[in-house]
């Protein structure tokens, strides 16, 4: 029977994958061309980001039409030709539901506006201070109040994103009911499988004022947000072992992902928490220059794995997305060790517990672009926080040092494809800026070399469709305090897996608390890697060892390399 466990999930950001018609913006058409492509490279799943009508205020994420497809992407008939081509090929595609908020272009915003009852209970109003305060002090995720006054209705809709985010109303019976049909609408239009975005905001408790924060902790896992999923997952994809959902959960708790993501609580497959990824931020702020803290990105990464295991609870687990930097420029080398270091970060998240979701790039080790003036940046909140950091006093040059680090639009520059001028994307003018290294780092000059970053993902994604280690086996840290190793063990069925990783460039000698006698080497970034207790570790090495149920721990055996293991 069909299990999710075995998949692994790409995520295409459409606008910068493949453009089919020359306008600069990627497409629909785009994905379709590249499919042989991704079938090639193993992958069950596309998520693909939003792609519906809207007027691209947060590139998709302000949606003005949920059931229509915004033509710069596409027709109706191109998503259905995706959705057929993709199939032949073993391959489903998940959508992208925006459910938090409409963009205020949205018809429903629209009659709300025109002083609609029915409409206006869609959304979010309060009254503001005598004043002209707005009703409390929550904080917009990209800066300023998380309230906008509309003088015509002398009342404030809440929005926790971009002021043309407005957020709906989900304690409204009918808001729940439309949505409920969204997503009906798209499962009967091929769809199989739906990423949730900030599904974790849905339910606002009290509209109070923060005297800590920005007021996240007001309406994060918010009192309602179970039974509104539970609700949804009943009324629509319900128990069909196809669909595959997740959730984006912001600044969320283990205990709640317990619940969003376990197996037999009926709310989602899967959670994306962001936890590890705050650990070059300073608390949450993200506006800041820190190296990361090692320490607590193996803290947070461990833990989780635990911790969902024991409540039999399942993860995403993932580096890269459109909101984040590459992981490679972040976490590893974009010098010497590049390659090196791009395989070991793919084989930490590719051995874990959980669904791997690789965003487009990181296959091939894209690095962020290093932008170094304000127009070259598209996103609304590098944009908002630029001017945030100037007016704080701090020096052009410190912000754009800043930006060049955390701004989401690290992820969003064209997809390499090959060495030509616009990478291969577009023949036309990119609507963002192409990453000046793809004449060397691009897919063409991947597919055929079999040291390429590219091959090791190959590698990863089918280790996990032929060893149910991979997919099953519980997790068990090694060694969790060593300064520069990342290192666990899965077990399942009497088969092991030990993963080890030099996270550093510096060369390191690591004793592996199991005895590794019996174990085989599956994959490695470097030639001749043999599986021995004491390993010297060269920079950002990495190696996945395996003994099987059948070898004895002193007979050297297990299952032969699935890839030849580069050593
Ligand atoms: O992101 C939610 C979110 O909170 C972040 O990851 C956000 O990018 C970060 O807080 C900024 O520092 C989701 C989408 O992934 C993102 O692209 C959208 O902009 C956002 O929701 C609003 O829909």
């Amino acid at each position: 029977m069909f299990d999710f466990r075995k998949s692994v999930v790409y995520q295409v950001y459409p606008k910068s994958f493949c453009d089919s018609d020359a306008d600069g913006l990627g497409d629909l058409a785009g994905v379709t061309a590249k499919l042989d492509y991704l079938a090639w490279l193993g992958v069950d799943y596309l998520w693909l980001n939003p792609f519906f009508v809207s007027p691209q205020r947060d590139n998709g994420y302000d949606i003005a039409d949920y059931r229509a497809i915004d033509p710069r992407f596409g027709t109706m008939a191109d998503f259905q030709a995706l959705c057929r081509e993709a199939g032949k090929r073993n391959i489903r595609i998940m959508l992208d539901m925006v459910f938090n908020h409409t963009s205020t272009a949205h018809e429903w915003f629209q009659k709300a506006l025109a002083g609609d009852p029915v409409y206006e209970d869609y959304y979010i109003w309060r009254e503001g201070g005598p004043d002209g305060t707005p009703p409390n002090n929550w904080q917009s995720k990209f800066g300023g109040s998380a309230w906008a006054y509309v003088p015509e209705k002398g009342k404030w809709y809440l929005h926790l994103f971009d002021r043309t985010q407005a957020d709906l109303n989900w304690e409204n019976p009918r808001v729940r009911a439309e949505l409920r049909d969204v997503v009906r609408f798209w499962m009967d239009q091929g769809a199989k499988g739906f990423r949730f975005d900030v599904v974790n905001l849905i339910s606002k408790g009290s509209y109070e004022s923060d005297g800590q924060g920005d007021g996240r902790r007001f309406y994060t896992d918010g009192p309602r947000v179970h039974e509104f999923l539970h609700e949804l997952r009943q009324s629509t994809f319900g128990d069909d072992p196809e669909f595959v959902t997740v959730g984006e959960m912001s600044s969320t708790t283990m205990e709640h992902c317990y619940r969003y993501a376990g197996a037999d609580t009926g709310e989602l497959n899967m959670v994306f928490s962001f936890h590890h990824l705050k650990v070059d931020f300073v608390g949450n702020e993200k506006w800041v220059l820190v190296p990361f803290d090692f320490q607590q990105l193996k803290d947070i990464l461990f833990s989780w794995q635990t911790g969902m295991s024991s409540h039999n609870a399942w993860n995403a687990v993932f580096w890269c997305n459109h909101d984040q930097p590459r992981v490679v420029s972040r976490f590893g080398d974009e010098g010497e060790s590049w390659a090196q270091s791009a395989k070991m970060l793919g084989t930490v998240i590719h051995c874990l517990r959980g669904t791997p979701y690789l965003y487009q790039g990181e296959e091939i080790g894209m690095t962020n672009p290093g932008f170094t003036s304000l127009g070259q940046y598209r996103d609304v909140e590098s944009i908002n926080h630029f001017h945030i950091l100037r007016d704080r006093g701090l020096h052009e040059d410190s912000a754009y040092a800043i930006l060049r680090v955390h701004s989401r639009d690290n992820s969003r520059t064209p997809m390499q494809w090959d060495a030509t001028g616009k990478a291969g994307f577009t023949t036309g003018t990119p609507w963002i800026g192409v990453t000046p290294n793809c004449d060397r780092i691009n897919v063409a000059s991947q597919l055929d070399d079999p040291d390429s970053i590219l091959r090791h993902y190959k590698a990863l994604i089918a280790l996990r469709k032929r060893y149910d280690v991979v997919a099953y086996g519980d997790f068990q840290p090694l060694d969790p305090r060593h300064p520069s190793v990342l290192a666990y063990q899965r077990q399942h069925q009497g088969d092991t897996l030990v993963v080890v990783n030099n996270f550093y460039r510096k060369p390191v000698q690591w004793t592996c608390p199991v005895d590794l006698t019996g174990f085989t080497c599956l994959l490695s970034n470097y030639p001749g890697s043999t599986p021995q207790t004491t390993l010297q570790l060269p920079p950002y090495a990495s190696l996945v060892l395996y003994r099987s149920a059948g070898a004895s721990p002193r007979t050297p055996g297990g299952a032969p390399p699935l890839h030849p293991a580069r050593g």
